[in-house]
């Protein structure tokens, strides 16, 4: 008997949804990083072995939006709990549980979904009684736990466990998409994706959250070269200076982390073309979050 089915992370920001995924698939697929709303779209990661195919459907994590991009971003992650087999509420052991968890446990509870409590970052917890008292509290805040793992998501403990939880739970169903594909994503979508991780992970304050990554050319060459041309936008003159960096130094490393992590995503070569440009006030106009973020087709009916 063959098992399928679409499980969804959900959690507030910077829990390690992400991470979480990459290290279950042993590859890297949907982008991390340190800062929180790291993840803006929803992202479908496959995984299959002979005996089930699990799609996790990656999101942004739930939280109260501050601007146009927040609300689209929870949009998206709501959306995300629809029509799915299972739910993995991801929580940080380090972290006391706040407020803003509660908010993600009463979307969580009114979607009606199976779900499994993942209480991830145990590596950085001692004391077993931290890890109870978060599940007990999580219980009566979430009618729909049916289960409760702690893991380590970085260091990848108990995700057998997780995975036999998960597998456990999901019906009996085709392989959705076929061995060999790990993304419902376009490689350009990834591409930029990339793209934005770098950037994330080399600047700080509010640069990392003001930019946004467009492919705007992606062609395999008759040498195999793949050459994308890519715009990195921000929202202010200032920013895109300090993208650039003194004497280019930062695009440079931009695109140096990014091109060897494409080359290593595609086994191609690559050759990778960044320019900025700047969109005033992006993250709270419409039309650039319609079609430049892409929630145009992924809100779309
Ligand atoms: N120590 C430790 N850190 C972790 C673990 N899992 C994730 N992290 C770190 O937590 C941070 C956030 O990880 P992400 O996977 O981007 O978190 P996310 O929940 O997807 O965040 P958003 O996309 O912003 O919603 C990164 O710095 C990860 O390295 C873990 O098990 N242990
Ligand atoms: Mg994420």
């Amino acid at each position: 008997m063959f098992k399928s089915g679409f499980v969804a992370l959900a959690g507030k920001p910077n829990v390690g949804k992400s991470t979480l995924i990459n290290a279950i698939m042993m590859k890297k697929v949907t982008i991390v990083s340190e800062k929180p709303q790291t993840t803006r779209n929803r992202i479908n990661c496959i995984y299959t072995t002979e005996k089930f195919q699990i799609i996790f459907v990656d999101a942004p994590g739930i939280h109260k939006p501050l601007h146009k991009l927040g609300e689209y971003m929870l949009k998206v992650a709501i959306r995300a709990l629809k029509g799915i087999d299972l739910i993995l509420f991801v929580v940080d052991a380090e972290r006391p549980l706040s407020k803003a968890d509660e908010y993600v446990a009463k979307y969580v509870s009114e979607s009606g979904t199976s779900t499994i409590l993942v209480i991830n970052k145990i590596d950085l917890v001692n004391d077993r009684s931290t890890i109870s008292a978060i599940e007990k509290k999580i219980e009566g805040l979430c009618s729909t736990i049916v289960d409760t793992i702690a893991v380590s998501a970085l260091k990848g403990d108990n995700l057998d466990k997780l995975i036999d939880s998960i597998v456990e739970r999901l019906p009996e169903g085709p392989k959705f998409y076929p061995d060999d594909m790990i993304t419902d994503r376009p490689t350009s979508f990834i591409a930029a994706e990339i793209i934005r991780e770098k950037i994330l992970h080399l600047t700080r304050e509010e640069i990392p959250h003001s930019v946004a990554v467009i492919i705007e050319d992606m062609i395999e060459r008759n040498n195999g070269v793949l050459y994308i041309r890519a715009n990195i936008i921000v929202e202010r003159d200032s920013q895109k200076g300090i993208i650039i960096g003194k004497d280019g130094q930062m695009i440079k490393k931009i695109g140096i982390l990014s091109r060897e992590e494409i080359e290593f995503f595609t086994s191609k070569k690559v050759f990778l073309d960044l320019h900025v440009k700047v969109r005033k006030n992006w993250r709270n106009d419409d039309f650039s979050l319609l079609n430049v973020v892409g929630f145009k087709n992924e809100l779309k009916d």
